[in-house]
């Protein structure tokens, strides 16, 4: 299959593009749920696979170690303006490959190995690279911790103050990868004043709803804003690092030449296909959409008496917590899988059980929202997630196949670019 979506993939290498044409099914046919996921443009796939691929270009736009850059300073310069006006910041920087290298970048530009930094704890819905010990952030760094409040899941904005104040840590990291609340950057800016921290908000998540209007930005309030460019920003897997103007020169000698060589031009371009697409009105409406459907699926899933961490969402994401059913989380993600939903297992604060084995599971609407879902088919989604987990707990296989059919059949009528049409 695919041959002809694919003519020289599939005459030079079959194998591979066997393996290629195998994921376009699996994409079109099943309900992507991973909140970090998503469905990039036509425009953005075209981009990220042209012939910049070929081309080095250390250093930046005006200012290369190699010759031949007339195209690629334009490309490069074109999407930092767009990052600019997008997120309205003094200074962008698109060059880091990924989220993990974007904040290490941070790290090299204000702390020195040993000094104290602080994040949100992994198992609370932080990330690795906000200090946590098994990353190098939180073993070339000191590591300090906060968390959200056992009764309500959300931060404790008191203790993180109390917690700075005590701690002094040279930066402060905002956001995460399970947090299903609004994050109060204007609150995080006045504690990182007082602790005289440099305040990171890594908005990665919600990168596509800020831009859309859809969550508060952190720009005006943080030092330093981290972001991938694939979640709901719906690019291609890359970075960006922007900054107010004081922080510019660190921010770019920190990725290049303190951690990357050279940036990889086909993905700059298919950020800069991304940032315009993000700046469109149908993004907003997408951005919009994306939480409306999230809060429509929380709803639908509390009515069939799922517990969500902090009692439901704000943004793109919920956590739903397994505790006081009979089935854990990754019992719960591979039935899903099973049926056809993609999901990942995630600790839920103040997890009983280990992180790869936890109690959560952790989903989201970018995806199914990129396919055109509204919050109309929530509650059929949510159904679909209900009979999974029941099935789950009791080993009925049946079910599961059942509810694959189900999901394969409703989602060849959204179709995405790039996949195969049913
Ligand atoms: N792996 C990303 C996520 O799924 O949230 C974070 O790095």
């Amino acid at each position: 299959m695919s041959a002809s979506r694919h003519p020289a993939l599939s005459a030079t290498d079959p194998e591979l593009a066997s393996f290629v044409a195998a994921e376009e099914v699996l994409q079109a046919q099943t309900l992507r749920l991973i909140p970090s996921e998503n469905y990039v443009s036509a425009a953005v796939l075209e981009a990220s696979g042209t012939v910049l691929q070929n081309k080095y270009s250390e250093g930046y736009p005006g200012r290369r170690y190699y010759e031949g850059q007339q195209n690629i300073d334009r490309v490069e310069a074109l999407a930092i303006e767009r990052a600019k006006g997008l997120f309205g910041v003094d200074h962008a920087n698109v060059q880091p490959y990924s989220g993990s290298p974007a904040n290490l970048a941070v790290y090299l530009a204000f702390a020195k190995p040993g000094d104290t930094v602080m994040g949100m704890a992994l198992p609370m819905g932080g990330h690795l690279t906000h200090g946590w010990g098994v990353s190098a952030t939180g073993s070339w760094f000191r590591g300090v911790q906060y968390g959200v409040q056992a009764d309500t899941g959300l931060i404790d904005y008191d203790a993180v103050r109390e917690l700075a104040l005590a701690e002094r840590p040279k930066l402060i990291f905002c956001g995460g990868t399970a947090l299903p609340r609004t994050i109060d950057f204007a609150a995080f800016a006045s504690i990182a004043e007082e602790a005289g921290s440099i305040l990171v908000a890594d908005v990665a998540h919600i990168a596509g709803l800020i831009a859309g209007g859809a969550h508060p930005s952190p720009a005006g309030h943080v030092d330093v804003i981290s972001t991938t460019t694939h979640k709901t920003l719906r690019g291609p897997r890359g970075a960006m690092l922007m900054c107010r103007e004081e922080h510019a020169k660190a921010i770019d000698k920190a990725v290049f030449p303190g951690l990357q060589g050279g940036p990889h031009n086909q993905t700059t371009a298919g950020i800069a296909v991304a940032l315009h697409e993000a700046a469109q009105p149908s993004f907003t409406a997408y951005a919009h959409a994306v939480v409306a459907n999230a809060k429509a699926l929380a709803a639908a899933l509390l009515e069939r008496g799922f517990d969500l961490v902090s009692g439901g969402t704000d943004n793109h994401l919920i956590l739903i917590d397994l505790t006081g059913k009979d089935v854990p989380g990754k019992v719960a993600a591979k039935a899903l899988d099973r049926a056809g939903i993609v999901v990942n297992y995630n600790t839920v604060p103040f997890d009983p059980r280990k992180p790869f084995d936890p109690s959560g599971v952790r989903i989201g609407t970018p995806s199914l929202t990129s396919r055109g879902l509204s919050a109309e088919h929530m509650p059929v989604v949510a159904d679909w997630i209900a009979r999974s987990v029941d099935a789950a707990a009791k080993g009925d296989e049946p079910t599961l196949a059942a509810v694959r059919a189900e999901v394969a059949d409703l989602m060849a009528a959204f179709p995405a670019p790039g996949l195969p049409l049913p």
